[in-house]
């Protein structure tokens, strides 16, 4: 096997993942899995499949060997080359618990409490919540540190966690910046001051269909609310058809898609698929009612997505297929992270 990590200098490197909770849809893959394929370009890129996140809230074990198959598919199937890049699940490199563990000896209590995803998902029932989810930030900082990875893509809610993975790395490095001079690190940074990618596309919030104020989501107890990856093109249609609206037509100006929730995320949707503003959407569809502009959006979304959507599919019935990316990705990524691993051990005085 090609030694990646020296392939891989020379480049920013990238590291991002997506959660196999199931429900893969639309916001996922225009607000995530879209740019990473972009990103491939000029980058170095590892994306994982983050079933250890997964678990932080219960997963039924069937289920979740589909759902690891299945983010695995999309990234497949929308673009993203393993053979040049890095996929793989988060489960088979077992360098991200161990350094998990070590962040949680070095993240303090007062930063995950500021944590605002773990009072979400927590609600009401924070007492019976499982400590995974609490600590889920320290998982994420060890996952993109295990490569000292430079630059992670991130929708508006995973910002907060990427400046608690930066606060982690500023902290080991100042905690340990003696030991990693002595360790022959050249300077006292060890780990890299990962910076947030907000590139184009990156900011696509994808809505509910059901109620423009919530973002589509797996979780979402109403299938109507999202169109999901392996929705063929009948289905996404008729989701679009039946997507809540109100009784006015488009405007003309997108301010006048201020207090309009509904009819700025059928309008975002259309812009984030077409990658044009809804500036450029208005300007056709301003004056318009729904009537006329849902056909054309399920038109665009059925162009831009179906393709995908079948290959994903086409994907799934070849499971020992993706068993084996995920392996080779495995081992490639495993030869990074253990060397990482190996040298913060030496840096905080642990033996062998
Ligand atoms: N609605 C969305 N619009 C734009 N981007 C979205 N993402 C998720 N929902 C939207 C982005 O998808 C990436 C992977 O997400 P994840 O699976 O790691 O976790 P999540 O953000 O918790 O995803 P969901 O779909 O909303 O799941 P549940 O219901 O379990 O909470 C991330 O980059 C995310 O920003």
């Amino acid at each position: 096997m090609s030694d990646t990590s020296n392939e891989f200098l020379g480049q920013n490197r990238v590291f991002s993942g997506v959660q196999p909770t199931g429900n893969l849809h639309l916001g996922n893959y225009l607000g995530a899995i879209k740019n990473f394929v972009k990103l491939q370009d000029n980058h170095d890129c590892i994306y994982c499949v983050v079933d250890m996140h997964a678990i932080t809230v219960w997963q039924d074990p069937k289920e979740l060997r589909e759902n690891i198959r299945e983010v695995t598919a999309a990234y497949l199937a929308a673009g993203i080359n393993p053979e040049n890049h890095i996929v793989f699940n988060q489960s088979q490199v077992k360098e991200h618990a161990e350094l998990a563990w070590i962040f949680n000896c070095v993240a303090r209590m007062g930063w995950l409490n500021r944590m605002t995803q773990f009072k979400e998902k927590a609600g009401k029932n924070r007492e019976n919540a499982s400590c995974g989810l609490f600590a889920y930030p320290n998982l994420m900082a060890a996952d993109i540190l295990a490569y000292r990875a430079t630059h992670v893509p991130v929708g508006n809610d995973q910002k907060q966690h990427l400046e608690l993975t930066r606060d982690i790395a500023q902290k080991f490095n100042n905690d340990y910046a003696a030991n990693i001079l002595e360790a022959g690190h050249g300077n006292s940074t060890y780990f890299p001051i990962t910076e947030p990618l907000i590139s184009e596309g990156n900011d696509a919030r994808i809505m509910s269909l059901r109620d423009g104020s919530k973002k589509m989501s797996k979780s979402d107890p109403s299938d109507l609310s999202r169109i999901v990856m392996t929705d063929d093109s009948d289905t996404i249609s008729k989701k679009i058809r039946k997507a809540k609206t109100d009784p006015d037509s488009l405007p003309s100006e997108v301010a006048g898609l201020e207090d309009r929730p509904e009819a700025r995320n059928l309008v975002g949707i259309y812009a984030a698929v077409k990658e044009c503003s809804p500036q450029d959407v208005l300007n056709e569809f301003g004056g318009k009612e729904f009537s006329a502009f849902k056909p054309a959006l399920a038109d665009i979304v059925v162009e831009g997505i179906a393709p995908i959507n079948n290959e994903l599919r086409k994907l799934m019935d070849a499971p020992d297929h993706i068993d084996a990316i995920l392996k080779q990705g495995s081992e490639k990524a495993r030869k990074i992270a253990s060397k990482t691993l190996s040298e913060v051990k030496e840096i905080m005085g642990f033996i062998g």
